[in-house]
């Protein structure tokens, strides 16, 4: 026990003292409950280390105490974890796990350091067991599931909400209860987003069918589990016909519309494959950084020429693992994945279930694993993640690539397995930086925090809607290196502020290096801000979609904007925090 400990010991009981007497109603001296410090075998059991939040200012209304009063708690946990062994550090959610000293034990620390009123939490770093597979009802309906090792795969992820996979389809069951995580719709036949009055309901059922196979919601109790429960699916209509029937052009030019929307895996369950056309989407679709995943058809079709092109192709198996008679091979013939018998959800009701055949249905599930690589690392390229497919693949019937299964039958956990996760490192400033240059800076020299909005004193902007820039330099941050062997591969900014009176507002933020990158204006959806001061997270802008080879160095460059985009007239923005996050992938 070091002498900090002892000084914070003290402290401790001294506060809980103090809280007896006049916190009594403080809602953050919630003393733990015991029960829930009981170990439990092989479910939850201690690992020696306590995972702790201080209080967050913009819980301040929350916790029903002035923001001041919340930043002096904040600050005393910090004094309070200097005197702890710092296991690790998630600055961005500003959590910590430090490690209990030999003569402590869990449930005592964080009784006491609970009473300090310093703490949003103080919880066990519980040792836990994978939760294996999902509790959907009709999950073992799925025999596909079992065959991909889908649990396992699940270990690793289930889905980024910021990875998209775009179905191009005759639809959707927009009501369905397992389909809920989708993006706005878009019909390749009007050309027309559903915001614009793009009709992507379901007018066939095979849609429904298929979006369910890539992202259908998992372990929530109900019907299935997609490939990617958490991924976000688009659909795109390509059809206005009950049969179901689309054209090449509307198909190429929806995948074309959905890798320039951003999304990064693209499925395709029509024939028509074996088209040049399509071998032109593919290069597009993958210059936007994306995949295209479409059917080798269900009428034995032979598609000849060579695999290793811009598209992968799927073709089907059944639960022996067995090529059935009418799937699509040949020389082009990528990946097989089941296809016989394969559940999901259907048009019928809004949680109604089956299964049907098809090359249709095992590519859905190559493109919802696409969509899982890419969840764990948005860094990768299209060919890294195709070549995780390959390297993960089962070899079936002649061995190495053949004309009948490609690369073999996918397998999500091996290839989830081979995936390294992407680092986020926050790399940020927790007020505005000392040296700000803004316009018309009116706060004191030294007096970075703002935790009453309604003082001049951490006034930032004028009433112009237009920016104030300041510059960014390492200086401002925490020391940021880039770790060997990494690389950058993405860059975002946020800026939390706060307004005084308004009504309803946006923030816009800007990141830009002069003469070179620009991120352009990023705006908050509007919110009602009423009178409350409490800080809203503002706009947060992704910059490195504009080079693919940011370096420590240029971040040091960075200058940065904000402004009030909309309905401020007479109202001040003040500006709390800027933040600049990291993200970083192996070489
Ligand atoms: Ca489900
Ligand atoms: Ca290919
Ligand atoms: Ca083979």
């Amino acid at each position: 026990m070091n002498t900090l400990w002892k000084s914070v010991h003290t402290f401790s009981f001294l506060a809980i003292c103090t809280a007896n007497v006049g916190w009594a109603q403080d809602p953050i001296l919630n003393v733990p409950k015991a029960e829930d410090f009981v170990e439990r075998f092989a479910s939850r059991e201690y690992s020696g280390m306590l995972i702790v939040r201080p209080v967050q200012v913009e819980n301040a209304a929350k916790y029903d105490l002035q923001p001041r009063e919340v930043l002096a708690r904040a600050q005393l946990a910090r004094e309070i974890l200097n005197g702890f062994d710092l296991v690790s550090a998630a600055p961005e959610v500003d959590e910590y796990v430090i490690r209990i000293p030999a003569e402590d034990n869990e449930y005592a620390l964080a009784v006491r350091l609970m009473g300090t009123g310093a703490f949003e939490y103080a919880q066990p770093n519980w040792i836990v067991a994978p939760i294996g597979c999902p509790n959907d009802t009709l999950f073992s309906s799925q025999w596909h599931h079992n065959t991909l090792g889908s649990c396992t795969a699940w270990d690793y992820a289930q889905g980024s909400s910021s990875i998209t996979v775009a179905v191009l389809d005759t639809g959707v069951r927009l009501t369905h209860v397992d389909l809920s995580g989708r993006k706005e719709g878009y019909n390749a036949t009007t050309n027309s987003w559903e915001s614009a009055g793009g009709q992507v309901n379901d007018l066939h059922g095979h849609g429904t069918m298929t979006a369910g196979l890539a992202a259908a919601k998992g372990n929530n109790s109900q019907g299935v589990s997609g490939m990617g429960w958490n991924l976000r699916f688009r659909p795109v209509r390509v059809s206005d016909l009950s049969s179901g029937f689309s054209d090449i052009a509307k198909l190429t030019a929806a995948a074309r519309a959905a890798a320039d929307a951003g999304d990064k895996v693209i499925s395709v369950s029509y024939s028509g494959v074996g088209d040049p056309a399509v071998e032109t989407a593919g290069a597009y679709v993958r210059s936007r950084g994306a995949l295209l995943v479409w059917a080798a058809g269900n009428n034995a079709e032979n598609h000849v020429g060579n695999r290793n092109d811009n598209v992968i192709i799927v073709g089907a198996t059944d639960s022996a693992n067995q090529m059935p008679s009418w799937s699509g091979r040949g020389q082009r013939l990528d990946f097989v994945a089941p296809g016989v018998n394969i559940f999901s959800t259907t048009n019928a009701g809004n949680s109604s279930y089956g299964a049907s055949s098809g090359t249709s249905f095992a590519t859905p599930l190559v493109a919802g694993l696409c969509g899982l690589i890419f969840s764990r690392n948005p860094g990768l390229s299209p060919a890294e993640v195709e070549n995780i497919l390959r390297a993960s693949a089962l070899d079936l019937g002649a061995g190495g690539a053949d004309d009948n299964f490609g690369y073999g039958l996918i397998r999500a956990g091996v290839a989830l397995s081979m995936t390294t996760s992407a680092t986020r490192t926050t790399h940020w400033a927790t007020s505005v930086p000392d040296n700000a240059a803004w316009t018309n800076e009116s706060y004191a020299a030294g007096a970075q925090t703002c935790d009453d909005c309604n003082s001049s004193a951490c006034q930032y902007s004028t009433n112009s809607t237009n920016g104030n820039t300041t510059a960014l330099t390492a200086a401002d941050f925490e020391n940021f290196t880039l770790p060997a062997g990494r690389r950058i591969t993405k860059v975002e900014l946020e800026a939390v502020a706060r307004y005084n009176t308004a009504t309803s507002a946006n923030i816009g933020i800007r990141a830009f290096i002069p003469g070179g990158l620009d991120s352009g204006w990023r705006t908050t959806p509007s919110f009602t801000s009423g009178t409350t001061c409490a800080p809203r997270a503002g706009a947060t802008g992704d910059i490195t979609s504009l080079s693919a080879n940011w370096t420590a160095a240029m971040i040091n460059n960075l200058q940065f904007q904000i402004r009030r985009q909309s309905n401020l007239s007479n109202n001040t923005l003040r500006v709390v925090s800027i933040r600049l996050m990291v993200t970083t992938a192996p070489l």
